[in-house]
């Protein structure tokens, strides 16, 4: 497919304000983990980055809401989002976190570098500044009246009663929501990052170069690209963050978007620090080009990735710059834009508490329904449904009647082929062209459309068995019934490595089942993954039916969550 020896896939780092929720499941999290699982399971040389983004402006907010230190905030969150990505099985190599030491000294030494090659530009200006407290106040930290709605209590950056984006200085009577006092301006000196000088680099780099990126991205970089770049300032006046390394900065720290992109390159540090014998050096995965690095994030994060960072990268100079960046759309819950202040989620923490063991449903709806090319909706009658007819009623269904009827018949050894009839090959012959189809669509970052295709295969099984009726043929023809129960059970083994990807827990369980264990990739295809006589082991149900009181409960959540959110 390409000449890449090794593939880095980075995931967006989730801020350390809350938990996370399916949305960030849907959106980046499960399809980077299937790339990553199906990349490791074709023996290639993989690292899969996570780790969760600690500073920015609204984690002191919170702090201060809970009258609690920032680092009590993040220390928190992180514990449960990495608890969370653990319990859904996304199989990171590394999730650290941008409070790291590592992080500081690398974000630190990023920024150095820029500054020492000339590449950032100084500026002066004029910034609210909160005289009680001797602080510049941040946008979200200034709050007024709207000019546009009159709502009194809109932020320095958006009024969240009309969507309006503001500037501070848009707002009638500003006022500081540390000290109530009322802000005057003060002139503050900052670093920005000229993304005009790059600007034509990026429209060949992005424009001409990478055409083969998800539209959604080539299109939302594209009218970045038209409406012109500006300088970004990189530097705050804030305390939480990476203090900016130079002599004349005092109480500025780097700006959350300068310093979390960053983050990726910290953690394969820490990664490699750990493992130099399975991962080798980090520069090998950052700065030697026949690396490919992926990286996988939310629509709101484009920009950063394809344009802000790698012109970070590019002014630095000695590292590798992303291959592709295929960014999903947002999945909405229910008919509503999923909103953390509203309460409007399925937090991955209760779901676990409230569904167990169904890590694996999760991961088939959010896929089964990803938002890939545009917003899609969650609703848990889809999540019935999409268990009940298609986990349960194909693929659960396939592997049932097939273990069972070898555990009946054969008490639980594999037949022997004796003799394959036209219909026995042709079907054994769509593993095969199965395989290729996945593969194409995973090589594309279309992972619903690949799981469909998996999905397609255990059908072709169900309609084998239907089609050749081997409970009929076991009082008249057992010879006939060694052959289909082998042929039926070759595209089992033949599932639990196409389903591995998507649902690792599922998969694990098959191969139990089967007994047996490591397959790979490669082993797709093969008619003789399980030889006669090979005895399998003791079968259970790979997936049960999920009755309406568990829905009905779900939706009376949400509904009490709506009406709590009315009053
Ligand atoms: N924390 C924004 C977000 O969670 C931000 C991503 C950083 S990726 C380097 O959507
Ligand atoms: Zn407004």
């Amino acid at each position: 497919m390409n000449n890449f020896k090794r593939t880095n896939i980075t995931t967006a780092l989730p801020y350390a304000n809350g938990p996370v929720h399916i949305g960030h499941l849907a959106g980046v999290y499960v399809p980077a983990d299937i790339y990553a699982r199906y990349l490791r399971s074709k023996g290639e040389e993989v690292v899969f980055i996570g780790g969760s983004d600690e500073h920015g402006v609204p984690i002191t907010i919170k702090a201060r809401s809970e009258g609690v230190l920032p680092q009590d905030i993040v220390d928190r969150y992180h514990e449960i989002i990495k608890k969370s990505f653990e319990d859904f099985g996304i199989s990171f190599d590394v999730y650290s976190r941008t409070t790291s030491e590592t992080h500081h000294k690398m974000a630190s030494d990023f920024f150095k570098t820029l500054y020492d090659k000339g590449e950032f530009i100084e500026q002066n200006s004029e910034q609210y500044y909160d005289e009680e407290t001797r602080q510049f106040l941040a946008d979200r930290y200034i709050t007024g009246t709207c000019p546009h709605c009159g709502n009194e209590s809109a932020y320095g950056d958006q009024c969240e009663q009309c969507g309006t984006s503001l500037n501070p200085t848009d707002l009638i009577n500003p006022k500081s929501t540390i000290s109530g006092a009322k802000p005057v301006m003060r002139q503050t000196k900052h670093w920005y990052l000229p993304l005009n000088n790059y600007e034509q680099w990026l429209r060949e780099w992005i424009l001409e170069n990478h055409k083969e990126w998800k539209t959604n991205v080539y299109g939302q970089c594209k009218s970045w690209l038209d409406m012109g770049l500006q300088p970004r300032a990189v530097t705050r006046d804030l305390e939480w963050g990476v203090p900016v390394p130079l002599p004349d900065a005092k109480g500025k720290v780097l700006y959350v978007w300068f310093d979390a992109p960053i983050g990726y390159i910290s953690n394969t540090i820490e990664l490699c620090d750990n493992q130099p014998d399975k991962f080798g050096t980090w520069e090998k995965w950052w700065k030697d080009p026949d690396t490919r690095l992926i990286h996988f994030i939310g629509k709101d994060n484009i920009v950063f990735h394809c344009i802000v960072f790698p012109t970070m990268l590019k002014a630095d100079g000695s590292y590798i710059l992303p291959d592709n960046v295929p960014a999903n759309e947002f999945l909405n819950l229910e008919g509503d834009k999923i909103s953390t202040s509203r309460n409007w989620a399925v937090w991955l923490h209760e779901y676990l508490q409230e569904l167990p063991d169904k890590q694996d449903v999760l991961r088939y709806v959010l896929t089964a329904n990803a938002p890939e090319t545009k917003d899609n909706d969650f609703t848990w009658k889809d999540f019935q449904l999409r268990n009940n007819s298609e986990l349960v009623a194909i693929y659960g269904n396939f592997v049932n009647r097939t273990l069972v009827l070898t555990q009946k018949y054969f008490d639980g050894k594999v037949p022997e082929i004796h003799n394959l009839t036209d219909f026995d090959k042709e079907t054994l012959s769509e593993i095969t062209g199965q395989k290729t189809k996945i593969e194409n669509l995973l090589d594309t970052f279309h992972f619903r459309d690949a799981l469909r295709e998996v999905m397609n295969l255990a059908r072709i099984g169900n309609k084998y068995l239907a089609d050749s009726e081997p409970w009929k043929l076991a009082k008249t023809d057992m010879r006939r019934v060694d052959t289909i129960l082998n042929v039926a059970l070759q595209l089992v083994a033949n599932l639990a490595i196409a389903f591995e990807p998507f649902l690792p827990f599922s998969s694990k369980k098959l191969k139990e089942m089967l007994n047996i264990n490591s397959n790979t990739w490669d082993d797709f295809g093969r008619t003789d993954l399980l030889k006669s006589e090979h005895q399998l082991g003791a079968i259970s149900l790979l997936f049960e039916k999920i009755e309406d009181d568990i829905i009905d409960f779900q939706i009376n959540k949400l509904q009490k969550t709506k009406e709590k959110n009315i009053k």
